[in-house]
C-alpha cells in the first residue's frame, strides 16, 4: 500500500534533555496541525530533526517511542547543526531569500554540510520509501532533497513547499551554489509558494540559470513536467475561533481588561528576526507618540519577541538593539503610572496569545519581508466580534489576501505612525466592514484546505506526466 511521507527540518515534537533523560514535547504549530490529518494515518510518516543533538545510546528506546507517533528522527551532530542549520540555512539562504543579502556569509564549509545533511535526510527517506509513495518536502533547509530522492526513486511523487519568499533573480544569482540549488528543487513534481511573485521569481531564476525549457508555470526536466504554483498557507481557523470563548482565555481576557482599563492596546508578536521589522516598528511607535502626544498614557505597545536563533551573531546583535531602543522609548515617554511599551522576550501559551489577540485594538504586523505571516491571520481569526484593526506590511505574503487591512510599507515610518492614528480612531462600523471579509478569507482558506489543495494538485501533476509519456 502506498503511503505519504512528510519531510521537514524539524519534527512536530521537540526532544529536550533533563538530567540525562530525554523528554518528548509535542509542538503543535500550524503546520503540525494541518499535516496531522495525514501523518498520523496508517503507515504514513513524518521525517525530521527532533531539535537537539541526541545520543541514542543514552536512551535506546527513543526511536521506538517516536515510531509509535509515526515520526522518524534524523539525528544531527552539533557540527551539522552549526554548519547546515545555523550556517547555510540561516546565514546564507535566510538573508538572501529575505532580501537582506548583505548579511549572507557564503562559506564553502556551510555548503558542504548543507549537502551532507540533505543526503542524510535522503538516506532516511530511502529507508522507508517505496515506489508509489508520495513525498512532501518542506522548506528552505532541504532544497537539495527533491533532486537527491528523484535520482534514487525516479517515479515517486515529490512535492515541495517553500514557507519563506523566493527572491527576485538579481538576489538569487548572488548565491555561489545557485544552479545546484535549482537543480535540487526541480527534483520535485510540484513546487508550491505562498504568493504568485515567489513562484514567478523561482521560474525566472530557473529559465535564466539552467538550460531547460519552460512554458508558463511548467518546466521540462528530462521530459518530466515540473509545475510551480501558488498555495497561500492558511491557519487552523477553528482553533483560534474556539479559543476566543475558552474559559482560560476568558479569564486572562478579564485580567487584561482590568489592567488596561483606559488604555488602547497595540499588539505585536514575532520570532526574533531582522526580517520581521521590529526596529522599524519601534521607530514608528516612537514617532507616533511624538506626533500625537494626546495618546500618552492612553496607548500601550504590547510587544512579544519569541527567542529564536540567538546563537547566530546577527540575531544576538538584533536582540541587544531592540533592548536598547525599547529602554530608550520607555525612559523618554514614561510617566509615574504608565510606560508605553510592554516588552517580553519569551514565548507564551497559546491561550495567552488568544487573550491578547482578542483584547488588542490594533494588530501591528510590519515585516520587512515575510513568506506569509500567520500571526496576522491568527489576529483576524480571533476577532469574533468583527472589531479591531490590522496594520499589515505590504512585504508579507498575507497582504495579498488580507487586502482590507491598513497596508503599509514597513520602511515608511511616517506611514506606520499615521496608520496607528487612523486605526485608533476608526469607527466600529468601518472596523467591521474591513474585518468581516478578512475573517471569511481566513476561515475559508484554512490549513486543512491548503493541505487538500496541494495534495490534489500533486496527484494531478503526476497524472499529467503519465499522459504526456503515453503520447
Ligand atoms: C515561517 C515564515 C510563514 C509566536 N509566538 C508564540 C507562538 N507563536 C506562533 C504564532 C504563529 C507562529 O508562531 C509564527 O508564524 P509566522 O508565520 O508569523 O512566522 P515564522 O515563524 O517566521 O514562519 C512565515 C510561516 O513559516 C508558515 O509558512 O508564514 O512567513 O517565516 O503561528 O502563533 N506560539 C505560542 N507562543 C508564542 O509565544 N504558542
Amino acid at each position: 500500500m502506498s503511503k505519504t511521507i512528510i519531510v521537514s527540518n524539524r519534527l512536530p515534537v521537540k526532544i529536550t534533555e533533563k538530567e540525562g533523560e530525554y523528554l518528548l514535547n509535542p509542538s503543535e504549530g500550524g503546520l503540525a496541525t494541518g499535516l496531522g490529518s495525514i501523518y498520523r494515518q496508517g503507515y504514513n510518516i513524518w521525517i525530521g530533526w527532533p531539535g537537539i543533538e541526541v545520543h541514542e545510546d543514552a536512551q535506546p528506546g527513543i526511536r521506538e517511542q517516536l515510531g509509535e507517533m509515526n515520526l522518524m528522527p534524523v539525528y544531527l551532530t552539533q557540527e551539522e547543526i552549526n554548519n547546515y542549520y545555523e550556517g547555510f540555512s540561516n546565514e546564507v539562504l535566510w538573508p538572501v531569500f529575505h532580501y537582506m543579502a548583505v548579511y549572507a556569509r557564503y562559506d564553502q564549509v556551510y555548503w558542504d554540510f548543507y549537502y551532507q545533511v540533505n543526503s542524510k535526510f535522503r538516506d532516511a527517506i530511502l529507508e522507508v520509501a517505496e515506489p508509489g509513495d508520495v513525498i512532501w518536502i518542506h522548506d528552505y533547509q532541504l532544497l537539495l532533497l527533491p533532486g537527491m530522492v528523484r535520482t534514487s526513486l525516479p517515479d515517486v511523487a515529490i512535492g515541495y513547499f517553500q514557507h519563506i519568499p523566493f527572491p527576485s533573480f538579481e538576489l538569487f544569482r548572488l548565491i555561489p551554489w545557485r544552479a545546484e540549488i535549482l537543480e535540487g528543487m526541480l527534483g520535485a513534481d510540484l513546487l508550491g509558494f505562498h504568493t504568485f511573485d515567489d513562484s514567478h521569481h523561482f521560474l525566472n531564476a530557473v529559465t535564466r540559470l539552467l538550460p531547460v525549457n519552460a512554458s508558463s508555470n511548467v518546466v521540462l526536466v528530462n521530459d518530466r513536467a515540473v509545475v510551480a504554483e501558488t498555495f497561500p498557507m492558511g491557519i487552523d481557523n477553528n482553533k483560534f475561533e474556539l479559543l476566543s470563548s475558552d474559559p482560560e482565555v476568558l479569564k486572562q481576557l478579564e485580567s487584561l481588561r482590568e489592567n488596561f482599563q483606559h488604555t488602547h492596546m497595540v499588539l505585536s508578536i514575532d520570532r526574533l528576526d531582522y526580517s520581521k521589522g521590529i526596529i522599524q516598528r519601534l521607530d514608528a511607535f516612537e514617532l507616533f507618540l511624538q506626533l500625537y502626544p494626546e495618546y500618552i498614557e492612553k496607548v500601550v505597545l504590547y510587544m512579544i519577541v519569541v527567542p529564536s536563533r540567538d546563537t547566530v551573531p546577527k540575531y544576538k546583535e538584533l536582540k541587544e538593539t531592540i533592548d536598547r531602543i525599547v529602554g530608550g522609548i520607555n525612559a523618554r515617554f514614561r510617566t509615574m503610572n504608565w510606560h508605553p511599551i510592554n516588552y517580553f522576550y519569551r514565548s507564551f501559551p497559546v491561550e495567552t496569545l488568544s487573550a491578547l489577540y482578542n483584547f488588542a485594538d490594533v494588530g501591528l504586523v510590519t515585516p520587512m519581508r515575510d513568506g506569509m505571516n500567520l500571526v496576522s491571520k491568527e489576529y483576524i481569526a480571533s476577532r469574533i466580534n468583527n472589531t479591531g484593526v490590522l496594520i499589515l506590511s505590504e512585504m508579507a505574503g498575507a497582504s495579498k489576501e488580507l487586502i482590507d487591512a491598513l497596508i503599509v510599507n514597513p520602511n515608511n515610518i511616517g506611514a506606520i505612525a499615521r496608520a496607528l492614528y487612523e486605526a485608533l480612531n476608526m469607527p466600529e462600523e468601518e472596523q467591521a466592514r474591513r474585518m468581516k471579509p478578512m475573517r471569511q478569507v481566513v476561515s475559508k482558506f484554512n490549513i486543512a484546505h491548503w493541505v487538500k489543495l496541494f495534495m490534489a494538485r500533486l496527484q494531478e501533476v503526476k497524472l499529467m506526466q503519465q499522459s504526456m509519456l503515453a503520447r
